[in-house]
């Protein structure tokens, strides 16, 4: 089966090179890092389940939901730091992801156990709720999200190692 289509990134910036040696250089090291995302990717995703829902088909920089509770999320290697942990169903939230560190990485609230410990890669990825990548270093992407299930999820990056290494942060979405 085929993976969803992700999200790609908008915007690289927009240095102001003069010349055109400049240019050559920015695209290939756009070409180095977009071969590097793709490649990490390919090799730390079970390809035969794909995310039962995935709001990655819309933008990654949305506007905050009137209403709704900002979230302030920081990936660096190898965690993840959340301003809210506990949340609550049927209440809005507005996601603010920042990569603070050097590498490429991901966030997705995927299910745990109802003891709060990780189900298997298999249960997860079936169950996942949201996935944004690929995140670059020094980048922040928005989103908004409601969740509509109470129980016990974790905000995670699949990236290469890093869930091994660490990058996993335990939820709860209580009534
Ligand atoms: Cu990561």
């Amino acid at each position: 089966m085929q993976r969803p289509e992700k999200i790609h990134i908008k915007n690289f910036g927009t240095p102001n090179y003069s010349q055109l040696l400049g240019k050559v250089f920015v695209l290939l090291l756009v070409l180095l890092m977009t071969a590097c995302a793709s490649t990490t990717a390919a090799t730390s995703k079970p390809t035969q389940t794909p995310p039962a829902l995935s709001p990655t088909s819309g933008p990654v920089e949305q506007a905050a939901a009137p209403g709704s509770i900002e979230v302030k999320v920081s990936l660096v290697e190898f965690h993840i730091i959340s301003s809210v942990t506990v949340f609550h169903a049927n209440t809005h939230y507005y996601f603010v992801v920042s990569n603070r560190g050097h590498d490429i990485h991901e966030f997705m609230i995927m299910p745990d156990k109802p003891d709060g410990s990780p189900l298997s890669p298999d249960e997860q990825f079936k169950g996942m709720l949201i996935e944004l990548e690929p995140i670059l270093p020094g980048s922040t992407w928005t989103a908004n999200f409601t969740f509509r299930t109470t129980g016990r999820y974790e905000i995670a990056c699949q990236m290469g190692r890093h869930y091994q290494a660490g990058m996993r942060l335990p939820i709860a979405v209580n009534g």
